[in-house]
């Protein structure tokens, strides 16, 4: 199984600033934690991050006959984005939305996902441990 994550404008700086609301994990010691954990039960995974809207529909048109699943947290662009939307309902394949926050505790502007209305299963304010829920999700481990 192929799952692809995406994450979009600012996740690089993880571990940087705003340890209070995301923690202290880079971003780099994040994606080693998702290729470590989905080589354990065995999916075969790539970690694409972008600060740009286009590229992230790029991307996720990319992933169309070739990933199995995708994992995505567009970070700001989820609450504005109606393109990285569109982008997922073209490609029809199986998303999982993942925020490391609690939105849905935060601003009323972040309560609004767009691209969440294309996913069929959303991990929010797990820390970074959500992506890793993610990818069991689509892998059917723990079921
Ligand atoms: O909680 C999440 O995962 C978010 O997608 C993170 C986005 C935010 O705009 C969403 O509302 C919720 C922000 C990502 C920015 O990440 C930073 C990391 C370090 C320092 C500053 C920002």
């Amino acid at each position: 199984m192929k799952i692809l994550v995406i994450n979009g404008p600012n996740l690089n700086m993880l571990g940087i600033r705003e340890p209070d609301i995301y923690g202290r994990e880079t971003y780099a010691s994040v994606c080693d934690k998702i290729k470590s954990y989905a080589a354990q039960i065995g999916v075969d995974v790539e970690i694409y991050q972008s600060n740009h809207e286009g590229d992230i529909v790029d991307k996720i048109q990319s992933a169309y006959g070739n990933f199995d699943g995708i994992v995505i947290n567009p970070a700001a662009y989820t609450h504005t984005s109606v393109a990285i939307l569109d982008a997922l309902k073209s490609v029809s394949i199986r998303a999982v939305e993942v925020h490391i926050s609690d939105v849905n505790e935060r601003e009323q502007f972040r309560h609004i996902s767009y691209a969440g209305m294309a996913c069929e299963h959303h991990i929010i304010g797990h820390g970074t441990d959500g992506y890793l829920e993610a990818v069991a999700y689509l892998a059917g481990v723990g079921e």
